[in-house]
């Protein structure tokens, strides 16, 4: 059951149909062509999974997956899909949280899983070019033994795509350190909506060249053309990483604690993680990570994982143990207590908990996921005002709403607001709506930090855009797409 709350209907698009197919057997293997219609009559539950989004959300009904091989077929293919008027959602490994990946109606889905390759890696510039369909686990493993990691992670890690993340603009557990994707990107390979291949692969580091076309791929969620390929710029891996979770008594200590872990770890700090209490649990509930003892969790309210990375072990080492130390001996502690992993076992563990906490609420029920900006110090208060506002509507019940709660990545001011339900009902989406995005506004913060706008949030866009911006939005759309083909729906309503 779709609960998307938009009345969208690509009206002036085609539905592939039988000749379509046929064309298409003219462009790519027989492998390649995923459809329920003739002659390849695949079973609908073939394709369900490429329908159906992470959460479970958002349903499609399209008839027909592609998944070419080269830019070349994707090139042949969009040509024909824009002659013929026939919608597209590129799709990769459809783990996006916003609906965007999947079709609103029959549209045809492109997906990029069979571009996986790694074009070339300079290990002297650190440039690291790759098929858009590479898994980012895939590209982590690639660069290890070349002393280098991507920019780049986050709990999804396993099945999205780089050129997922970058159509996205994912940000994640390493933003602190090395910044979004429209700095680490360095060029894009893009099939344009009318068919013609647009390559900036070749970018250098820097080049002012005029206008940096490709920053518009960069987050526009495959509504302006596919992209194929991806330039990047690889980090030197760091020579020694550490974390630690921090429990701390009350919420009102997590900005002090910020500000001082980051005067003291300064260059080494490569992360800063919050978790509330019953993200925390739900966490180890599910199997994510090894639960800390009683007496470590006793009295947190709310926890923080600091990692970090630097060039030295020693020098790490003792920077972080001065850090616990003179946090545990302050007068006013701002910490109940500090697990520093001790072993690889305990920093993936450690990890595992924070970065679980997504799946574990998926296991947990179902959910409605606020991916917010907004100053750090509002959060709790905005969890708070959450639940209290389903609570007067008598819908904190066990059959209905069952947890409000909060975690993200405080170094960027994104909060995770997460509302895990029984299921997902008008009656909980009219209590949340418009009033997660009122409660946004009145902060000047965005209705989204990072997964984007996906299907989810186009009618929510003007909360976080006047008007001048999103006119200029829709000219550009235009400007690229005339007919409308490229991921209908999507970002713009
Ligand atoms: P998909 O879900 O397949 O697609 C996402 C969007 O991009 C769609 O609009 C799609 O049409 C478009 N798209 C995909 N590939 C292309 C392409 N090649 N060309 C053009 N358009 C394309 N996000 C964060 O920002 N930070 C996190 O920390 C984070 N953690 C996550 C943890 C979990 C467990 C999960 C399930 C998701 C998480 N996400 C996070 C959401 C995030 O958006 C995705 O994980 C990821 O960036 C999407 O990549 P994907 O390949 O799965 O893209
Ligand atoms: C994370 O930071 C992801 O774990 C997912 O962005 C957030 O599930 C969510 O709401
Ligand atoms: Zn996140």
């Amino acid at each position: 059951r779709s609960l998307a709350t938009h009345s969208f209907t690509p009206s002036t698009l085609n539905s592939v149909n039988a000749d379509d197919i046929a064309h298409f057997s003219k462009i790519l293997s027989p492998s390649s062509i995923l459809s329920t219609l003739p002659p390849v009559s695949l079973p609908p539950s073939d394709i369900a999974g490429f329908n159906n989004d992470w959460m479970n959300k958002y349903h499609g009904k399209s008839t027909t997956v592609l998944r070419p091989r080269t830019t070349q077929e994707v090139s042949d293919i969009v040509k024909w899909c824009s002659e013929r008027r026939i919608g597209i959602v590129p799709q990769g490994g459809n783990t996006g949280l916003v609906g965007g990946g999947v079709p609103v109606q029959d549209e045809l889905i492109l997906s990029l899983g069979n571009m996986n390759k790694v074009r070339s890696f300079d290990p002297v510039s650190g440039i690291l070019v790759a098929d858009a369909g590479c898994i980012l686990e895939s590209l982590s493993e690639y660069l290890a033994p070349h002393s280098h990691i991507v920019p780049l992670d986050l709990g999804a890690k396993g099945s999205c795509q780089i050129g997922g993340n970058v159509s996205t603009n994912a940000g994640g557990l390493r933003l602190l350190r090395y910044g979004s994707l429209h700095g680490s990107v360095l060029g894009l390979e893009v099939v344009l909506p009318d068919g013609t291949i647009m390559n900036q692969l070749s970018s250098p580091r820097k080049d002012n060249t005029g206008y940096d076309l490709k920053q518009l791929f960069i987050g526009a969620e495959g509504t302006l053309g596919i992209v194929t390929g991806v330039s990047i710029l690889a980090a030197p891996a760091p020579q020694a990483t550490n974390n630690v979770v921090l429990a701390l008594p009350r919420f009102e200590n997590v900005l002090p604690l910020f500000v001082e872990v980051k005067k003291q770890l300064s260059e080494i700090l490569s992360a800063f993680e919050f978790f509330d209490r019953r993200s925390y649990e739900l966490s180890v509930r599910h199997g994510q990570g090894r639960a800390l003892s009683g007496e470590e969790i006793e009295g947190a309210e709310c926890f923080v994982l600091v990692e970090t990375s630097g060039g030295k072990r020693e020098h790490d080492e003792e920077k972080l143990n001065t850090l616990l130390e003179s946090l545990l001996e302050a007068d006013q502690p701002l910490i109940n207590t500090g697990v520093v992993a001790q072993s690889p076992a305990q920093f993936a563990s450690i990890w595992a908990i924070r970065e679980g906490i997504t799946e574990s609420i998926s296991k947990e029920g179902k959910a409605y996921k606020y991916d917010i900006s907004i100053p750090l110090a509002k959060f709790k208060e905005v969890v708070d005002m959450t639940r209290d506002h389903l609570q007067s509507k008598g819908l904190l019940r066990d059959d209905a709403v069952r947890h409000v709660v909060g975690y993200g990545h405080v170094g960027d001011g994104n909060l995770h607001l997460n509302v895990v339900a029984a299921d997902y009902t008008p009656e909980i989406q009219a209590a949340l709506e418009p009033f997660v995005y009122e409660l946004v506004a009145s902060h000047k913060g965005s209705v989204s930090a990072e997964h984007g706008i996906g299907l989810m949030k186009t009618h929510a866009l003007h909360y976080s855009k006047d008007s001048v911006n999103i006119e200029w939005m829709r000219k550009i759309k235009q400007l690229f797409d005339p007919r409308g083909i490229m991921n209908p729906g999507k970002v713009l309503e």
